[in-house]
C-alpha cells in the first residue's frame, strides 16, 4: 500500500498498536526537547521515575522562557536544568543561545526522525521533514527513559500548495490562510502534511513558520517532505549528512486535501483575539499600533530578520510606535550583525532584545492601556501580552515592518517594490552556548543543584470509588492554557513552584477560582470544572493540569478536548470526560454538587467509550459522561496518573 509521509514514519516508529485513525499508536522517539517553563517540572519527574541517564539519540535542554530574571527564582532554575543535563546525559542550551525551536532547526534536526518537546511548537522541526509533535514535561520524561510516546493515530490532512508567493506575501500568510479556513480547532486529531508543486519554493526557514503555526489548529503535528531544498538548507548548515530525502509514496492517500494557490494569496492579519480570526491586512489598513514586535519560534529566522533589515534600512520609526526585535538564535543573531543587517535595524529605531520567546509569552514588553500591538508570533490569546485590553494581532515580519515604519496597519504591497534579499549559502556555527554532557562514568559525581524556587509536585492518589464535589467553574469554548494557568513576567518564574502557581489559576475568569475550590475541597473533598468544545487549547505546560490537581480537581467535563492538554489531565490523574449528550452542558450550573458514583468500577470493566453516570445533587437530574480513553489510560488515571503508573510498570 503506498503511504503518505506522516503514515511512513510512524509506521517506521511504530513499537505497538493500530494505524486506522483513531486507534492508539506507540511511537519510539528519536529525539526529544524541553525549555526552562515546562522542563525544570519534567526533570523533576525524569528524577522521580528513577532512571539515571537518558536513552534517547539525542535530548535537548533549552533555556529561552524565563530570561527575565527579575528574581533568583530563573537564575536557580537554569542552574537546576543544566546540572540535570550534564548528570543525566543532555545538551544543554544556555540563555542567550536562542529559542529552541529555531536553534534545534539549525542544530540538531533531522529528517525521517521523531522529535517530541515539552513545547507545544515542537511541530518546527517538520519543515525539515520530522514527525515533530509538542507533549506535556511527564511525556517527555517517559520517552527520555527510552518509553513509548503514546497518541491517537491521526488522521492525514494533504494540503496541496500550487503556484508561488507574491512580493510581500510570506509564509505566515499562508499558515494565517489555512488558520482562516480551518479555524483553532480545524486541526483536532489530524496532522497537516504538506505537498504539491509549491512546496519546492518555500525555503526550509519558511515551512518551518508554516509548520510551527499548525499547532494553533489544533493539530497533532505538520510536515513538509525534505527534498533538496531541505538538503541545501542542512548543507549550509554544516548538516549536509543529517539529510536523507522524505517523501510520499507515488499514489499515497490521504483523509482529506486542502488546495491553497500560493499566487492567490495577499497579507493577512490574525485579529483579536483568536488565531483564525484573520482577514487581509487591507481590510484593517490605516488603524494605528502603538507597538511591533517582531521575533518568536514562528518568525525570527535569518530570512525573516534580513527581509526586516531591508524594508527598515534608511527609514526611520515614527515616535508613537515602540518597535521591538528578537532574532531567533545566537546564529541568526551574529550574522545579521557580520553582514551589516543589525545596523540597519538598530538605525530605523529598534529595540533589539535577546535571542529568546520574550514579548511572546508576555516576559516584557506588555502593551499600554487599550494599546494596538502588531507581533510575528502565533498566539493572541486575550491577556496573554501581559495587558489584558490590549489588541494583539498576528503578522508576517513583512506587514509587521510595514506597520512600523507607517504607524498604521498597512497592506505591505502599498510599499513599492520588495527590497531583494539572499540567503547566504553557508550558516555561521558557534557553538559557544551548547554545553555537551559528562560522560557516563563521570555523571555520578555530577551535583544536581536545587534552589529554593523548587518545590514538590502533587501527585494524585488512586482513583477512589466514587468521586464527588461542587462544580467551581463553568467555561466557554476554545479555553486556553493561558486562561487555566497563565505566563508572563510576574507568574512565569515559579514554574517549578505548584502552591505559589496555584493563586493566579484562572484568575482571568474568576479572581476566586483558587479559593472557591479550597472551600470545595474542604466540604466536598475536591471539585469539578465544566468547560466547553476545544478546551485546553494552546501551550503544553501541563501546570494546567498539575495546578487544578493541586487544587483539588477530580474532573473536567467538557464538550471537547484539545489533544495535549487532554492527555496532561489523565498523566496528572485527573478525568477529562465529555457529554454524551451536548445539551447537557446547559444542565449544569456553576456551584451545582455533582457526584459521579462508582466511577472506579466503571471504568474497570469498560474501556474505551464507557460511559459513567454524573448526578447533579441540586436538580436530582443523572446524565452520561463518556471516557473515551484508550485501555493504557484507564490504567493510568486509575493509578493516579503516569507517573504511578509506570513506577508500578
Ligand atoms: C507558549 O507559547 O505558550 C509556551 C510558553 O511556549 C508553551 C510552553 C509553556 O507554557 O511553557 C507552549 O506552547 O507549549
Ligand atoms: Fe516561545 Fe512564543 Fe514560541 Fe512559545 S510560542 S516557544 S513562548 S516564542
Amino acid at each position: 500500500m503506498p503511504q503518505n509521509i506522516t503514515q511512513k514514519i510512524i509506521a517506521e516508529h511504530l513499537i505497538a498498536g493500530g494505524m486506522a485513525p483513531g486507534s492508539e499508536v506507540q511511537l519510539k522517539i528519536d529525539q526529544t526537547l524541553t525549555q526552562d517553563a515546562t522542563g525544570t517540572m519534567a526533570y523533576l519527574e525524569f528524577e522521580a521515575m528513577g532512571q539515571p541517564r537518558v536513552k534517547t539519540e539525542l535530548s535537548v535542554a533549552y533555556i529561552d522562557h524565563n530570561t527575565l530574571q527579575t528574581g533568583f527564582e530563573n537564575a536557580d532554575d537554569h542552574r537546576f536544568i543544566q546540572s540535570c543535563a550534564k548528570k543525566r546525559g543532555l545538551v544543554f542550551s544556555r540563555p542567550g543561545n536562542g529559542i529552541c525551536h529555531q536553534v534545534h532547526l539549525e542544530r540538531f534536526g533531522i529528517p525521517g526522525k521523531t522529535l517530541i518537546g515539552s513545547d507545544s511548537h515542537t511541530p518546527t522541526g517538520g519543515g525539515l521533514g520530522m514527525l515533530a509533535m509538542g507533549a506535556g514535561g511527564l511525556d517527555v520524561a517517559v520517552a527520555m527513559g527510552g518509553g513509548a510516546y503514546c497518541i491517537p493515530m491521526p488522521k492525514v490532512t494533504l494540503i496541496k500548495l500550487t503556484g508561488r508567493l507574491s512580493p510581500w506575501v510570506s509564509a505566515k500568510d499562508v499558515i494565517l490562510e489555512v488558520l482562516r479556513r480551518l479555524s483553532v480547532k480545524g486541526g483536532v486529531g489530524r496532522v497537516m502534511e504538506y505537498g504539491g508543486d509549491g512546496v519546492a519554493t518555500l525555503s526550509v526557514p519558511e515551512r518551518a513558520t508554516i509548520t510551527n503555526m499548525g499547532a494553533e489548529l489544533g493539530a497533532t503535528t505538520s510536515i513538509f517532505p525534505s527534498d533538496e531544498i531541505t538538503r541545501e538548507f542542512l548543507k549550509a548548515q554544516g548538516r549536509a549528512d543529517a539529510w536523507c530525502e522524505v517523501k510520499a509514496d507515488d499514489g499515497a492517500t490521504y483523509d482529506e486535501t486542502l488546495g491553497i494557490d500560493l499566487s492567490r494569496l495577499v497579507p493577512l492579519v490574525a485579529l483579536p483575539h483568536m488565531p483564525d480570526n484573520v482577514v487581509p491586512a487591507a481590510e484593517k489598513a490605516g488603524l494605528p499600533v502603538d507597538q511591533v514586535c517582531i521575533g518568536s519560534c514562528t518568525n525570527s529566522s535569518l530570512l525573516d530578520m534580513l527581509k526586516v533589515a531591508a524594508i527598515l534600512k534608511g527609514k526611520k520609526v515614527p515616535p508613537r510606535v515602540s518597535l521591538t526585535v528578537s532574532p531567533g538564535s545566537m546564529q541568526v543573531y551574529s550574522m545579521l550583525a557580520e553582514n551589516g543587517a543589525l545596523a540597519d535595524i538598530i538605525a530605523a529605531g529598534a529595540r533589539v532584545l535577546e535571542c529568546a520567546c520574550g514579548p511572546c509569552i508576555g516576559m516584557g514588553q506588555s502593551p499600554g492601556t487599550g494599546a494596538v500591538s502588531l507581533r510575528t508570533f502565533n498566539r493572541n490569546f486575550e491577556g496573554r501580552s501581559g495587558t489584558a485590553d490590549a489588541g494583539v494581532y498576528l503578522v508576517s515580519p513583512e506587514t509587521a515592518a510595514a506597520a512600523a515604519l507607517t504607524g498604521v496597519i498597512t497592506d505591505p504591497r502599498t510599499l513599492g517594490d520588495v527590497p531583494a534579499v539572499k540567503l547566504p549559502v553557508s550558516f555561521r556555527r558557534n557553538d559557544n552556548l551548547l554545553e555537551f554532557p559528562a560522560l557516563t562514568e563521570e555523571a555520578e559525581s555530577v551535583e544536581i543543584l536545587y534552589g529554593p524556587n523548587i518545590k514538590p509536585f502533587p501527585v494524585a492518589e488512586i482513583m477512589p470509588r466514587s468521586l464527588s464535589g461542587i462544580a467551581v467553574l463553568k467555561t466557554g469554548d476554545n479555553i486556553t492554557t493561558d486562561h487555566i494557568m497563565p505566563a508572563g513576567a510576574k507568574i512565569l518564574p515559579y514554574r517549578s513552584n505548584i502552591p505559589f502557581l496555584s493563586q493566579f489559576c484562572f484568575r482571568q475568569l474568576d479572581e476566586h477560582f483558587a479559593e472557591n475550590c479550597q472551600n470545595a475541597k474542604k466540604s466536598e473533598g475536591g471539585a469539578f470544572i465544566i468547560g466547553g468544545a476545544n478546551y485546553g487549547q494552546g501551550s503544553s505546560r501541563e501546570h494546567a493540569a498539575l495546578v487544578p490537581l493541586y487544587l483539588g480537581i477530580k474532573a473536567v467535563i467538557a464538550k471537547s478536548f484539545a489533544r495535549i492538554h487532554k492527555a496532561n489531565l489523565i498523566n496528572a490523574g485527573i478525568l477529562p470526560l465529555t457529554f454524551a449528550d451536548e445539551a447537557d452542558y446547559d444542565k449544569i450550573a456553576q456551584g451545582d454538587e455533582l457526584e459521579l458514583p462508582e466511577v472506579r468500577d466503571g471504568m474497570e470493566h469498560n474501556n474505551i467509550g464507557t460511559r459513567l453516570k454524573i448526578i447533579n445533587k441540586r436538580s436530582g437530574e443523572a446524565y452520561w459522561l463518556v471516557t473515551d480513553f484508550t485501555e493504557r489510560q484507564t490504567a493510568i488515571v486509575l493509578a493516579g496518573g503516569l507517573l504511578p503508573y509506570t513506577k508500578n510498570n
